[in-house]
């Protein structure tokens, strides 16, 4: 039988290959696992219990909240509120920062979606929490302030997802790779199950709402239409799956290979994922697993964030795929004719000839 290794003890193991960590960063995480099993509770529940249907409240994206994302969100903050390990916390649900009763002596800063993907809530679809994690910028003993919250991608110290979906899994990176752990009901325990997930360099599935195409700008109308050539060299036509659920979407491309886009569009010219709570922490798992995450232009984990529910668009995936897609969206790259097209269109234009030279 596999040696069962815990969650907290591979952050154990993490953390010995630091000289003089103190140990922090992993109850930081199990404070992380302890809210997602009560959050995971109440999400196989779901159906059973009368939380789904929509609390009638309007979050700040102005999107309707849904009990689910209201108990998800309250269970991390209570759960996590007061271990004294946090001296700030951000949510996607919150307006502004929450000072937990302790921050005085907390010296991270936490920023979550407690539960994305939650418009799929009532239709028993994949739904995820994702987390990111900082150190402090103020100094300790005074009052954590926005400014805590609003930091680089690249200065994470941990971030990572729970998956809630057959199973529940967690994945994690503190900067040592990405690890997967996988829910045991039975003890109540996340159990390592994918140790150092590693990315595809190009996949051959690809993940944008393309009910939005009359919205798309030209570059990722051009790159759809080139994932649809066929090529076997490129394992072209790209297979298009798209769940609507953003943590599910990229788990499955993390594994297979592949790239989730969320474009800048006429109607969103700034993307509508936000940058904290979605882009930052999965960025730093994709590039972790050798994937890439950029906005189009610019590294995700390298922008400067000026507003707690700042959004951006996102390119995110196997590093070989993105960069393709980046050439398309900044112009640099057309597509060529489909090789089976060329035929009729050179009998197309022989027969527009005769009919001109008659
Ligand atoms: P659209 C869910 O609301 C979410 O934030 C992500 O989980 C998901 O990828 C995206 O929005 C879906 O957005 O506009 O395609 O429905």
């Amino acid at each position: 039988m596999a040696e069962l290794i815990t969650i907290e003890r591979h952050i154990l193991e993490q953390q010995r290959k630091f000289p003089g960590a103190s140990g922090e960063l992993t109850q930081l995480l199990s404070d992380v696992t302890f809210a997602a099993k009560l959050v995971r509770r109440e999400v196989i529940r779901a159906g059973l219990v009368d939380i789904l249907g929509s609390a009638g409240a309007q979050n700040v994206q102005g999107e309707e909240v849904k009990k689910l994302d209201q108990f998800a969100n309250e269970k991390f903050i209570q759960a996590i509120g007061h271990h004294g390990r946090f001296a700030v916390m951000a949510s996607e649900e919150n307006e502004d920062i929450i000072i937990p009763p302790t921050e005085k002596s907390g010296k991270y800063v936490l920023l979550f979606d407690p539960l994305d993907g939650s418009s799929n809530i009532d239709a028993n679809v994949s739904v995820g929490t994702i987390f990111s994690i900082y150190k402090r910028k103020s100094a300790l003993g005074t009052t954590a302030t926005v400014q805590d919250c609003l930091q680089k991608g690249v200065d994470q110290v941990a971030a990572g997802y729970v998956i809630y979906g057959s199973s529940v899994m967690m994945v994690y990176t503190t900067g040592q790779g990405v690890h997967g752990f996988t829910l045991d009901p039975t003890i109540g325990e996340f159990l390592l199950s994918h140790p150092n997930i590693t990315i595809p360099k190009r996949g051959k599935i690809y993940s944008i709402n393309e009910g939005y195409y009359r919205y798309f700008f030209d570059g990722i109308k051009k790159y759809i239409k080139y994932l649809q050539q066929e090529d076997k060299e490129t394992n072209r036509p790209y297979s298009a799956r798209y769940i609507g659920s953003l943590v599910a979407d990229f788990h499955r491309n993390l594994l297979y290979g592949g790239i989730f886009i969320y474009p800048r569009t006429k109607k969103a010219p700034e993307g509508k994922l936000r940058l904290l709570y979605e882009a930052n922490p999965l960025a730093f798992v994709c590039e972790q697993a050798g994937g890439r995450a950029t906005d189009g232009y610019k590294r995700i984990l390298d922008i400067v964030p000026e507003k707690l529910h700042q959004r951006t668009p996102l390119f995110i995936g196997s590093e070989e795929d993105v960069k393709i897609a980046e050439e398309f969206e900044q112009g640099l790259r057309e597509v060529e004719h489909d090789r089976e097209l060329i035929p009729s269109m050179l009998a197309e234009v022989s027969r527009a000839e005769s009919t001109l030279l008659r």
